[in-house]
């Protein structure tokens, strides 16, 4: 496929922020720092449009980035990382927990996983949930 536009439409932290415009959404999710805002960049041929970091916990927010005006591609925080604070991993799963379950244009949920080690419990924990 020929990605000729992206744009960063929202960074929304509640249901309220998501975008209306009704198409469809492909989220990333798995651990902080696995690889979800590079393969986003990958994906769109960008070098830093989603924000990266070599530090776990870079993306904060619900990131919807419209692609071709068709779909969006949704970067949203990792989960499993112990140096998040234990009140912003709550936050963060309750946020990706209502977007999960009550986001009817979410179409796929794409999960990455490290393939140089073994899933991790929450790797498994997520699937499970999947
Ligand atoms: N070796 C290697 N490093 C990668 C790869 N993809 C991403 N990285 C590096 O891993 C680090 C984290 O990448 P991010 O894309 O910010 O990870 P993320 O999953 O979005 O992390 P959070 O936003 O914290 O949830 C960065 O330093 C990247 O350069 C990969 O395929 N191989
Ligand atoms: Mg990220």
């Amino acid at each position: 496929m020929k990605i000729n536009h992206v744009n960063l439409e929202i960074s929304a932290v509640r249901r309220s922020q998501y975008p209306t415009d009704n198409k469809p959404e492909f989220l990333l999710v798995g651990r902080s720092n696995v690889g979800k805002s590079s393969f986003i960049n990958t994906l769109i041929h960008r070098k830093n449009y989603a924000r990266t970091s070599s530090q776990p916990g870079k993306t904060q927010t619900i990131n919807f980035y419209l692609v071709n005006d068709e779909f969006y591609l949704v970067d949203a925080p990792g989960y499993g990382f112990a140096n998040v604070s234990k009140p912003m991993r709550k936050k963060f799963g309750l946020m990706m927990e209502d977007y999960l379950i009550n986001r009817p244009n979410l179409k796929n949920v794409f999960m990455l996983i490290d393939f140089r080690h073994k899933p991790t419990s929450d790797d498994l924990m997520m699937y499970q949930f999947f």
